[in-house]
């Protein structure tokens, strides 16, 4: 099969910079043989940011660049000369997307909005020179302090589109009919069950130039929080939405039922899910009559609306409309807007589960191609540095002395 072009789940290497060294250094001129000390402190280390871009709409850019390493921070030198800071590195991502530490599976950072900047991971400080080491009674230090450490984390950034309405519902249910009949999206549509295989969005046009988007995604069966099907991986899409519209042929054999499945299988991948709203849509009611219609409404769920609807004849979809708009505008939904983060409630991943997700991921890829991994030995570090090699010493180490 050719490789989606969908990314919505990638495992990155970031590195932060290490900071430089402080310069050990003692002024000497002609006719100034003890100049005192005059060694300048290292630069910071770069830090490693994520920022939202919304010209991007999948992770595809970060499947090929799998590892971020900010710049080191220079060493400092003498005259007071302040090392240069390191390269901060910014991971453009689009809004929505959602960091885990993938060796805890620990929660990091939402990036929700276009130009959002999260620090990820934090620049060692640059060690202080002699000069600041100076003192009355001690006014030749020789001695520096070294750069703080870089960090380094594998990190799993997953996208959760942003839509206002997410689909829910059985393997050809009509979901993509349902979205191809109200935006102009076009997925694509078959009387297949896991005809669409990644989630799509669609823009629904309401009345006065009014609009909402609609996530389509992948079928979920019974079992699907056991890896059944597609598996539950693709919820994380209607995560975030404030709506859940559950599908439910009226050719099925028990609408309730099915519906209890769905909301169970929700459950599983996240309990969150089932505080939002919902709204029960009964498909393909062309393929039956009005009477079994009336027969079927006994056995409805009574927990939520309910509407008859048909892509294929038109029926009821100005209803429907009319009704998800009421309940995405309805004051409680109102309290826990999309933008304000309130839909969303970020579990830890279960680590388990990345760690069989990226199996196929070696640390050991890193050394390839990417010289850089290499680390420099701490000496050789910075090569313009004073030719007489400095004492270095760490600050907890000074106040013993
Ligand atoms: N009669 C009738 N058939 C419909 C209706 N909506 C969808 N279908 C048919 O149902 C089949 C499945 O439709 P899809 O829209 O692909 O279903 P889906 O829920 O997206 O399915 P997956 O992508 O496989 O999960 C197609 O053959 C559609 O033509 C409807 O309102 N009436
Ligand atoms: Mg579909």
């Amino acid at each position: 099969m050719a490789e989606t072009n969908f990314v919505d789940y990638v495992k990155i290497y970031c590195r932060s910079g290490k900071g430089g060294r402080g310069s050990m250094h003692l002024h000497r001129a002609k006719y100034q043989p003890n100049g005192g000390p005059d060694g300048g402190d290292g630069g910071r280390g770069g830090h490693v940011y994520l920022r939202g871009n919304h010209n991007f709409w999948t992770l595809l850019h970060l499947r090929y660049e799998r590892h971020v390493f900010a710049g080191h921070g220079g060493n400092g030198a003498k005259c007071c000369s302040h090392g240069a800071d390191g390269e901060d590195r910014y991971i453009d991502v689009p809004p929505g997307t959602v960091a885990y530490n993938a060796e805890t599976g620990k929660y990091i950072c939402d990036v929700a909005e276009d130009g959002q900047v999260v620090m990820l991971l934090r620049g060692g400080r640059g060690g202080l020179g002699n000069f600041q080491f100076r003192t009355a009674t001690n006014q030749a230090p020789r001695y520096a302090q070294p750069g703080e450490p870089m960090q380094e984390m594998m990190v799993v950034l997953e996208l959760k589109l942003l839509a206002d309405v997410g689909l829910v519902g059985f393997p050809n249910a009509g979901k993509s009919t349902l979205v191809s009949s109200l935006s102009a999206a076009r997925p694509k549509i078959a009387g297949y069950p896991f005809t669409t295989m990644e989630p799509s969005l669609g823009v629904v046009s309401y009345r006065e130039g009014k609009s909402f988007v609609m996530a389509d995604i992948p079928g979920i069966i019974e079992g699907a929080s056991e890896g059944r099907g597609l598996g539950l991986r693709f919820l994380r899409h209607i995560e975030r939405n404030s709506l859940l519209l559950f599908m439910v042929p009226a050719d099925s054999d028990h609408i309730a039922r099915e519906y209890h499945i769905l909301l169970r299988e929700l459950e599983k991948f996240n309990p969150a899910m089932l505080d939002k709203h919902r709204v029960l849509a009964v498909t393909k009611c062309d393929l039956i009559d009005d009477e079994l219609k009336e027969m079927l409404k006994e056995e409805l769920p009574t927990d939520l609306p309910v509407i008859y609807i048909s892509a294929v004849t038109g029926d009821g979809l100005t209803q429907l409309k009319d009704m998800l708009w009421e309940e995405l505008n309805s004051e409680s939904n109102k309290l826990q807007s999309v933008s304000e983060g309130g839909a969303l409630v970020h579990r830890d991943r279960d680590i388990h589960l990345l760690q069989k997700d990226f199996a196929d991921w070696q640390l050991d890829d890193i050394s390839e191609g990417d010289a850089d991994f290499d680390e420099p030995d701490f000496d050789d570090f910075d090569e313009d540095q004073d030719a007489q090699e400095p004492e270095i010493y760490d600050l907890a180490d000074l106040e013993v002395r």
